[in-house]
């Protein structure tokens, strides 16, 4: 099987967690691609959800489907948010963010009573960092909070250089938010409470893609399949 059958795979188990009538937070990537995919044919022989999509790539995908949408606004509380991740340790701790989506996927996880992470094998570590940790910022006085991110990281144990992220054209990558991303490359992070709550001090700093106390199952798209968590 290939990587993509694998993540194809994963989704399908997910797709399985889901019955009549739940409220659904839509990931992004491409995992979380197969499960709209997978999810919209489900919807299209009688399965009736509601979702609400982490990016405008997924509300297209999603409205291709035929899965309908609604919004946190009609819709404050979720059933079930399946999404991907670039990191995930033993203790159902992520990293999120590489697809630029990490804003809106931390709002609707938050907003879920239940999320399933869907990812490749590969994404288990031990250890949370070899991943840059994406820190989404607000574009006004970026050089103050860059500078700021830059001072907080050794007060949490972590030593790193900061990038800002970029768009295929060389441009600074813009968020479905209007900000701007920071990749912090830490290598590892040895406390992902003191990082998150370093983070969450700075003014400019809108969110970072450590997801802490989120996720309460995952199933990975691995040659062995496994799962933890209640998934
Ligand atoms: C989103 O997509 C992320 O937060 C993560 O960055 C990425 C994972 O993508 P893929 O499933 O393509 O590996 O879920």
């Amino acid at each position: 099987m290939s990587t993509q059958d694998l993540k194809r795979a994963a989704a399908a188990r997910a797709v399985a967690l889901v019955t009549d009538g739940m409220r659904l937070g839509l990931g992004t990537g491409s995992t979380a691609a197969f499960f709209v995919e997978l999810l919209g044919a489900r919807v299209r022989q009688g399965l009736a959800v509601i979702g609400v999509p982490t990016s405008e790539a997924t509300r297209a995908a999603a409205q291709a489907a035929g899965i309908p949408l609604t919004t946190l606004d009609e819709t404050p509380e979720l059933d079930l948010t399946v999404d991907g991740a670039d990191e995930i340790d033993a203790g159902l701790r992520l990293v999120k963010g590489g697809g630029g989506a990490l804003l809106r996927e931390k709002i609707v996880a938050a907003a879920s009573r239940r999320m399933v992470v869907i990812a490749d094998g590969d994404k288990r570590v031990a250890v949370l960092g070899r991943f840059p940790l994406p820190i989404e910022v607000v574009p006004f006085g970026l050089g103050a909070t860059r500078r700021a991110v830059e001072a907080a990281l050794p007060r949490a144990g972590c030593a790193g250089a900061l990038t800002l992220r970029q768009a295929a054209d060389g441009s600074a990558l813009v968020t479905d938010g209007g900000h701007l991303i920071l990749d912090a490359h830490l290598g590892r992070i040895p406390d992902p409470d003191a990082l998150a709550h370093a983070l969450a001090a700075i003014p400019g700093v809108v969110e970072h893609g450590l997801f802490l106390g989120l996720a309460t199952g995952a199933i990975l798209a691995s040659r062995e399949p496994a799962s933890f968590g209640e998934a």
